[in-house]
């Protein structure tokens, strides 16, 4: 049995994390069956992922608590590596993710829409890192892309105090692109998933990887990293049919990420 439904809709895949008894909160065999997953992806034939949490009440209430509470310090390191080995893996993954948050994503929940591309939220959804009223810090990288993402004093604010932010407010602060109705919220991620999977693929993931990579490195070297992958388009059959296209006045064929 896996904790995570794989969903093919076109060409997106739609991973929804079913726990829904324990609010989908991550235990080890989540994060197992989460990494499964994206293996299983093929990359050749889909263009995007979306993730959302099973039911109406939460996407990720955290990692699991009950589960944590009995861990030793080895195996604390051994569940915190595995957890971030996968949102690497996400925040890497080269098609873009887009969280679908349909209600609390905390903690661990928090981190995994972080590690995602882009987040979309339904009205209920209720964001925080409440780890340092459970003893802990962050550890799914929360520390470091939250303050990366959102002002610096409120990533910290959400940190230190543990304050919750509503979905209005997470629109706010950037740190969702917009906030739907729960009934409305997968069909807007649908749709702008297919509006990703529409282009051509091979200029979209280099534009991930571009972002990705740029944004951690001085403005002179990613303007020249830009550049590589920029003429890394030019010549694959795609760049030469979207361009044609628009010069021959028609609409380009669908695109072969080739
Ligand atoms: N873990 C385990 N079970 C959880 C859970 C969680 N995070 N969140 C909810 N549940 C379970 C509840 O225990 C309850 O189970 P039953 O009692 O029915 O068996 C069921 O889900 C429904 O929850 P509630 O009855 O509490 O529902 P309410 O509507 O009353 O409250 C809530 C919803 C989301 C406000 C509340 O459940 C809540 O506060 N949950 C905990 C939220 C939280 O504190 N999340 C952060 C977890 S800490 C590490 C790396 C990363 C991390 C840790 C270490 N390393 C590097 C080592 C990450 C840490 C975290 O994420």
């Amino acid at each position: 049995m896996s904790y995570v439904k794989f969903e093919q809709q076109g060409m997106v895949v739609v991973l929804t994390i079913d726990r829904e008894k324990a609010l989908n909160a991550l235990n080890d065999q989540v994060l197992d069956d989460l990494n499964a997953a994206f293996d299983q992806i093929d990359q050749d034939y889909f263009r995007c992922v979306v993730i959302t949490g099973a039911g109406t009440k939460a996407f990720v209430a955290g990692a699991d608590i009950a589960a944590m509470s009995k861990m030793t310090r080895c195996e604390a390191v051994k569940f915190g590596q595995k957890g971030n080995e996968l949102f690497r893996k996400i925040a890497k993954f080269p098609l873009p993710v887009i969280a679908a948050v349909n209600g609390f994503a905390l903690g661990g929940g928090c981190e995994l829409s972080l590690s995602c591309d882009i987040r979309l939220a339904s009205e209920n959804a209720v964001f925080g890192q409440p780890e340092t009223g459970l003893g802990i810090t962050p550890g799914f990288g929360g520390t470091q892309r939250l303050a990366r993402l959102i002002a610096k004093g409120m990533a910290k604010e959400m940190i230190y105090a543990g304050t919750k932010i509503k979905a209005d407010r997470a629109y706010q602060l950037g740190l969702v692109n917009a906030v739907y109705s729960q009934k409305e919220l997968m069909p807007a991620a649908m749709k702008l998933a297919n509006k990703i999977a529409v282009n051509a693929p091979i200029a979209v993931r280099a534009s991930k990887q571009a972002l990705n990579k740029g944004l951690q490195m001085n403005m002179d070297e990613a303007v020249v990293l830009e550049e590589q992958f920029f003429s890394s388009c030019f010549e694959s059959c795609d760049q030469k049919e979207g361009m044609t296209a628009f010069v021959e006045k028609r609409k380009h064929e669908p695109f072969e990420n080739k």
